[in-house]
């Protein structure tokens, strides 16, 4: 193993962040997530762990480790950090003549300028092959390649996402797991699975969805997401905003960011949501404030809806297992 390698082990024995060692080595982060995949194919396989300040942390995987439910990700928050702002986008079809980077672009500098550090993408990150619609390349490889070239990146971003009926095209079509790719190449993308999966926070719960068709769901067995209470629940696919109660959750349905916008629905723009979390001292969301933003040069807020989340949650305090007290953030000597 080189000198390198070896002083990546070591940074992350002492429990650095990706941001901490990047600067420690003076490479970047995605050359990092490249020397981690080849370590992972060595045997060596680190979990993540996620932090609201938009730092990840490495630490080292053992058989004797409780196993989590693969499908559901910790976003780890201070105690003090209880009103939690991220931003939900979706259907961004990467490789459609339909796609908008510009867009997509335009996101990452709005979070990266209001602090912004959690993205939330409801699935469809790629569009695939064989679906309606022109697209840019011909072969499954090249859009992934594609997609790894020009989705925008951000250090000090964590984007959390479902995989939808589009990303798991290459896989059925063409032995291709753009999860895998997801994993390997963009640690920044904490991958809850295909179809559907869920962002712990505190002691809730965010669900994530995308629609997939029935065959790929027998196939996966995905597991199911316990909830109590009434849930929020990120809907992808439909491209088009919405939010409704279903069962005992709310679902909203989250805007495309691509130009696949359905005119019948009013607002033929691209847009996001930006979201607005309040928690109990249980752990529990209160509350949740939706605004809805269309992409221009800046971006504009076109409505704003508060949600009251409280009713049916359990008033029993339990400390949640993924808080710390200190947040995760870069220690610049
Ligand atoms: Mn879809």
């Amino acid at each position: 193993m080189t000198e390198l390698t070896n002083k990546i082990i070591e940074l992350i024995k002492k429990n650095k962040s990706i941001n901490e060692i990047s600067l420690e080595t003076n490479l970047t982060n995605k050359q990092i997530y490249n020397i981690l995949t080849i370590l992972k194919n060595k045997g060596i396989n680190y979990n993540r762990k996620y932090y609201y300040s938009g730092d990840i942390v490495y630490t080292k995987t053992s058989i004797l480790e409780k196993k989590e439910k693969t499908n559901e990700i910790n976003l780890i928050t201070t105690p003090k950090e209880d009103t939690l702002t991220f931003l939900a986008i979706s259907d961004s079809h990467i490789g459609s003549v339909d796609e908008n980077l510009t867009a997509l672009k335009r996101t990452y500098e709005y979070a990266a300028k209001k602090g912004i550090k959690v993205i939330i993408h409801c699935g469809d990150i790629i569009d695939g092959l064989s679906f309606g619609g022109e697209k840019i390349h011909k072969k499954y490889i090249d859009q992934i390649d594609y997609f790894l070239k020009n989705y925008p990146y951000d250090k000090n971003i964590i984007n959390f996402c479902v995989l939808g009926n589009h990303d798991i095209d290459s896989l059925t079509k063409a032995s291709i797991n753009f999860m895998d790719v997801l994993n390997s190449y963009r640690h920044d993308f904490a991958v809850t699975g295909y179809g559907e999966g869920a962002v712990k926070i505190k002691n809730d719960k965010i669900m994530l969805k995308h629609y997939l068709l029935q065959d790929s769901y027998e196939k996966l067995n995905i597991e199911s997401i316990e909830t109590v209470g009434k849930r929020l629940k990120l809907d992808g696919h439909h491209h088009f905003y919405s939010i409704r109660e279903k069962e005992s959750s709310v679902v909203i349905s989250v805007p495309t960011i691509s130009n696949m916008v359905h005119n019948y629905v009013g607002i033929c723009l691209p847009s996001i949501l930006k979201i607005t979390l309040k928690f109990s001292k249980y752990g529990y969301i209160l509350e949740a404030i939706i605004e809805q933003h269309i992409i221009g040069e800046e971006m504009i807020k076109i409505n704003e809806i508060t949600l009251d989340l409280s009713e049916e949650k359990p008033k029993l305090f339990k400390k949640p297992e993924n808080e710390e007290e200190k947040s995760k953030t870069l220690t610049l000597k």
